[in-house]
């Protein structure tokens, strides 16, 4: 509250900040060392959900920051509680998330001491994010956390790291509100189109890549009409499969892990690559083959919206720096001198092919069969989160994605993401349906986040894969080292009575026909609900088995 004098405490200036820039929501742990933040959001109208890890409320702000395109914000505490904040900072920075990240510090008159739990953010944070600061000065606030918010946003947003002195969030000072920020676009100027349009008029096979972040609804229909008005193959690169409506007859399929084979031979035989938003990391382009380095084969057009990432793997014969929300809006009055040929339809039968159907599995539950039912069965609102494990293969080969920011999910691979995204979901979209779809190992590494749903009442169904493994490093286990069987195997709880346990509802499923049931219960029990599935172990990926795996690599080995 202002005093008389017009002065706040610093938490106020803070919290008053944050309330500038638009923030609805902060994820937290407690901690001493900024219980006068605390007391200061006591007082506002943000919601603020208390968790129970700090890499459960990182990630929390990390999914928010996903699926706004404005910075989620958490809080936590100094040294233990930042580090195990660390996990959701390393996602923000890989999945160029944008993300503010206020971590409690020990009072400056204490600094260097090495006092209890003291940290240097700046040396510990440093290489992960895009700046990290310590704020000193009450009086500073308001620039900094403004500048905090413009850097984590725009460009190529990622994490940004601000560490607050326990004394300094007490005092009192007079000072004014930043203006809200503001995210800045960047958009393509009319010589880049030009070429732009010009290489792909002469294209005779041009496909187009999205990925990234800064990305809009509005963006992603214009690509669409775009791309159908030319009939121009489109392709998802990993985890972004929302970004283009699955169901457009042209689009070409996930290029991910396990990605369709003719999708990867549409892409090197292509004379013609754009792509838009993202980096192309190792995964979609398979392990850094797909293009050559740094000069890819076929003509490519790369469009981002950090400059520094313009050159910086791949040398481009056209880069244009620029939003994909404003490269999108270019595109709708984007004159071709003469329509380029069209193979939207001969990428989509490619992709029907290989995603239509679920492959046979051994074992009583066949996932795929899961998850052709959630795509045929839940509406296109519903969003879906997902961690990392040979699981979510089957997400990314038959789900069909429909609307921006549908699939909440980590490019960076991080497990244990699932169940945090989906309370963050749930709190910021109560009227939406949320499904977390978990593997047995995935789940339970931020499994306490069962709680956070529970004590909130947000109503979400995880559904678990349990095949009793590290699939992935299992397979990964099988390949290199065949027969060696040494930490991938997993003994796991009663996820259903786990649920239970919390306070919500499980249920265990031995066979596919008995899913929809089980998932309608699930659903109906109004609770944040488990749906464990007995998948078996063999059924390592949609197309091969573990014993196949293992067969292989001794064949290959040789005596
Ligand atoms: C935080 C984190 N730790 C470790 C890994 C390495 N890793 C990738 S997948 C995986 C196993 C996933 O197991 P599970 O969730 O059961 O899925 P499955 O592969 O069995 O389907 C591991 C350990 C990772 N990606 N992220
Ligand atoms: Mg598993």
């Amino acid at each position: 509250m202002r005093g008389k004098d017009n002065t706040r405490t610093a938490a106020e200036v803070l919290v008053d900040q944050l309330r500038v820039h638009g923030t609805r929501h902060v994820f937290c742990v407690p901690g001493e060392s900024y219980l006068a933040a605390l007391d200061a959001l006591h007082d506002s109208d943000i919601a603020v959900t208390v968790c129970r890890q700090e890499g459960g409320a990182a990630m929390m702000a990390e999914a928010v920051g996903k699926v706004t395109g404005r910075p989620g914000v958490c809080f936590v505490t100094r040294g233990p509680g930042a580090t195990n904040a660390a996990h959701g900072i390393h996602i923000a920075r890989q999945d160029s998330t944008p993300l503010v990240m206020f971590v409690g510090q020990v009072a400056r008159d204490m600094r260097e001491r090495e006092a209890f739990q003291e940290l240097d953010y700046r040396a510990v944070f440093g290489a992960m994010t895009k700046w990290t600061t310590e704020i000193d000065d009450p009086a500073r606030l308001p620039e900094l956390v403004s500048r905090a918010f413009h850097i984590a946003a725009n460009g190529r947003p990622g994490p940004v790291v601000v560490a607050v002195p326990e004394d300094m969030l007490t005092e009192r000072v007079a000072v004014a509100d930043a203006p809200p920020y503001a995210p800045i676009e960047t958009a393509p100027g009319p010589a880049a189109l030009e070429k732009f349009a010009a290489m792909l008029a002469v294209a005779l096979t041009p496909i187009l890549l999205l990925g990234g972040s800064r990305w809009s609804q509005d963006a992603c229909d214009a690509v669409g009409r775009f791309a159908q008005r030319y009939s121009l193959p489109v392709a998802t690169t990993f985890r972004r499969g929302h970004l283009f409506d699955a169901l457009s007859p042209c689009y070409a399929g996930d290029l991910g892990i396990g990605p369709n084979p003719k999708l990867v031979e549409r892409i090197k035989s292509a004379d013609l690559v754009i792509l838009l938003g993202g980096r192309l990391g190792e995964l979609p382009s398979q392990s850094y083959t797909l293009l050559d380095i740094p000069r890819p084969q076929m003509n490519f057009v790369h469009i981002h919206p950090g400059i520094e990432e313009l050159g910086r793997v791949y040398s481009p014969h056209l880069a244009i720096h620029a939003t994909p929300t404003a490269f999108a809006a270019a595109l709708e009055n984007l004159k071709f001198p003469q329509p380029p040929a069209g193979q939207g339809a001969a990428a989509n039968a490619d992709y029907r092919q290989w995603t239509d159907r679920p492959t046979d599995q051994p074992g009583g539950v066949n996932f795929g069969a899961v998850m052709v039912w959630l795509r045929d069965n839940l509406p296109p609102e519903t969003l879906i989160c997902n961690g990392a494990g040979n699981f979510a293969a089957w997400i990314h080969r038959f789900f069909r994605f429909r609307r921006f920011a549908q699939h909440v999910a980590p490019a960076s691979g991080s497990m244990g993401y699932g169940v945090p995204a989906a309370v963050a979901m749930k709190r910021l979209y109560p009227d939406r349906p949320v499904v977390c779809i978990a593997g047995d190992g995935d789940f339970l590494m931020n499994g306490q986040e069962f709680a956070t749903a529970v004590q909130y009442g947000t109503p979400f169904v995880v559904v678990i894969a349990d095949n009793g493994l590290y699939g992935t490093i299992r397979m990964h286990q099988e390949r290199e080292y065949p027969g060696r069987v040494i930490a991938t195997a997993l003994r796991n709880p009663d996820f259903p009575a786990y649920a239970r346990a919390f306070g919500g509802f499980g249920v265990s499923v031995e066979r596919t026909a008995d899913f929809p049931a089980a998932f309608a219960a699930a659903q109906q029990s109004g609770k944040p609900a488990i749906v464990r599935l007995a998948i078996d172990p063999e059924a390592i990926t949609p197309v091969t088995t573990l014993s196949q795996i293992r067969a292989q690599a001794l064949a290959g080995k040789g005596p």
